[in-house]
């Protein structure tokens, strides 16, 4: 019974992705979902990411409660819209269809802050069109062999924080060799939110696959 309930409920939810998905298509606008425990570098990440893009960009904010992220956003006048889950670990689908319908989309890039949480949110499609994981440095190498969807999954994987890899032991070898084994294809960027160390690559790369959506 139980199995059969969640299942209904993950139904619903692809529904309402897909059409969030055919909407954001005929707004020429890509939406990521960006997932990573609390304190990976989420929000700096974005805001870092938003100072070097020059296409037009929009943050959705997930939190369990309060606005400190969305304010802070706003503070660097990008566009942003929070949705408080209310105890939720995850964003949903509806959530998304909500805030959507809150702010200008058109062609703009909309980072999506999901809860900081590296499990449930990996398995609820908001209609994006791709998931990028966030990890940092202090974290720990272990990270894909631990919590392996969501690396799976992952349309982008960022490493953040390394300019402090000279005082902490991360060893990037297992790392790779974690996330290669889950995601042979995926592209790494590693980055510092705080000195902006490789933020101008990735930009490079996500204004490419913005390009190449919303030229098709
Ligand atoms: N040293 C260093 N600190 C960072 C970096 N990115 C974020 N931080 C710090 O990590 C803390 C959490 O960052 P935040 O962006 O709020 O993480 P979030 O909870 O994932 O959104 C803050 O004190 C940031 O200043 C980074 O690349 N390097
Ligand atoms: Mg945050
Ligand atoms: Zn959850």
């Amino acid at each position: 019974m139980k199995i059969k309930v969640l299942k209904d409920v993950l139904e619903a939810n692809n529904y309402i992705a897909r059409k969030i998905r055919e909407e954001l298509a005929k707004r020429q606008a890509m939406m990521i979902n960006i997932i990573g425990s609390p304190g990976a570098g989420k929000t700096s990440f974005i805001i870092k990411t938003i100072e070097v893009l020059d296409v037009k960009a929009v943050v959705i904010e997930g939190d369990v409660t309060s606005d400190i992220d969305s304010r802070k956003v706003a503070s660097f006048g990008i566009p942003v819209v929070q949705v408080n889950t209310g105890g939720g670990c995850h964003l949903n689908a509806n959530m998304i269809d909500l805030a959507l319908k809150k702010i200008p989309v058109e062609n703009a890039v909309i980072f999506v802050e999901n809860v900081g949480n590296l499990i449930c949110p990996a398995s609820y499609d908001i209609g994006e069109d791709f998931k990028l994981a966030i990890c940092s440095v202090p974290e720990g190498h272990d990270k894909p062999f631990k919590y392996p969807a969501i690396f799976e999954k992952a349309g982008a994987i960022v490493l953040n924080k390394v300019d402090l890899i000279k005082h902490v032991d991360f060893d990037r070898d297992t790392f790779y060799e974690g996330v290669k084994t889950l995601n042979p294809k995926v592209s790494v960027f590693e980055v510092s939110s705080i000195n902006g160390d490789g933020i101008e690559e990735w930009g490079q790369w996500l204004k490419s696959q913005f390009m190449e959506k919303i030229n098709r």
